[in-house]
């Protein structure tokens, strides 16, 4: 597949909109869990329950949410302009699966996937836990953890997102605070290749020096604008 002409980088404030929380505006999910416990291998080891009910609660929300403009902007973007649009999400959620895209990379995995701790085997949560039961330590521990990138851990096709952001022309990036490493360093990627980079955010406040343009807006409206 050739390399993408636009990158796209998405955050939590994408689907602000669709009524999922993001994680550090004001009574955030950070505002009311502790991140050290529920999003670091080592909270996990101290307590899977509280991470497993944790990332449970998040998943039953996946069920009363729909992807919004902005998400089915991006799919039709990529319609429009095929094999020339990557749209590499920092989001857990399936919203932009939903919304119809379909070249699109989770870097901090799935709310939707589940790891064997023996084996390291992934599969959807719970559809598909008799197949993984082939492996005997799966059996014996029949312990499972979240398919999520904790603090810590590396996320997930880096080098595929790398390869992009040195490619493209267009890099883009929508509702995030630019808060997480490696996601927040990938405007420079992209700025040092040469590529045109451009913030869409509510407010494009905190990291906004480092991008070419800005564009300020809830993304349901700036981002099919920003499309057409
Ligand atoms: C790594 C999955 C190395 C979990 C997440 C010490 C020890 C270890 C590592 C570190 C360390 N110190 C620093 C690090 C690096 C660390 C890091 O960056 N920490 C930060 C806190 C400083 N990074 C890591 O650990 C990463 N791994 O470095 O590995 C390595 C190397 C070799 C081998 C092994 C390892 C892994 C980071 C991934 C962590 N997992 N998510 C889960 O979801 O439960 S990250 C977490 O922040 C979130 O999940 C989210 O994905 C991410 C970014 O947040 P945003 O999406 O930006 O959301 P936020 O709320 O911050 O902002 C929302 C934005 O939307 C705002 O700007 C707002 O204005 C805007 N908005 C709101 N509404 C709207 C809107 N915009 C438009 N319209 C609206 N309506």
């Amino acid at each position: 597949m050739p390399k993408p002409k636009i990158v796209i980088l998405t955050g939590a404030g994408i689907s602000a909109e669709s009524g999922v929380a993001t994680f550090r505006d004001p009574n955030g999910v950070w505002a009311n869990f502790d991140l050290e416990e529920v999003a670091t291998p080592q909270g996990f080891a101290c307590n899977p329950a509280k991470v497993q009910d944790f990332y449970n609660m998040r998943r039953r929300q996946m069920g009363s949410v729909e992807p919004n403009a902005a998400h089915q902007a991006l799919a039709r973007l990529e319609q429009a302009l095929p094999d020339e649009v990557l749209v590499v999400t920092q989001n857990i959620d399936d919203l932009h699966e939903r919304a119809g895209s379909r070249r699109l990379i989770h870097m901090h995995g799935e709310l939707g996937r589940a790891l064997c701790l023996a084996c390291g085997a992934g599969s959807p949560w719970m559809d598909d836990i008799a197949a993984q039961s082939k492996c005997p330590a799966c059996e014996a521990m029949g312990r499972l953890r979240p398919d999520v990138v904790w603090f810590g851990e590396m996320p997930y096709r880096m080098e595929e997102v790398g390869d992009a952001l040195t490619g493209c022309d267009l890099f883009a990036a929508i509702g995030t605070s630019g808060s997480v490493y490696p996601a927040a360093g990938f405007v420079e990627e992209a700025r040092a290749a040469g590529a045109l980079t451009i913030e869409l955010n509510l407010k494009c406040a905190g990291w906004a020096s480092r991008f070419d343009e800005q564009i300020e807006g809830p993304a349901t409206q700036v981002v099919p604008a920003f499309v057409e």
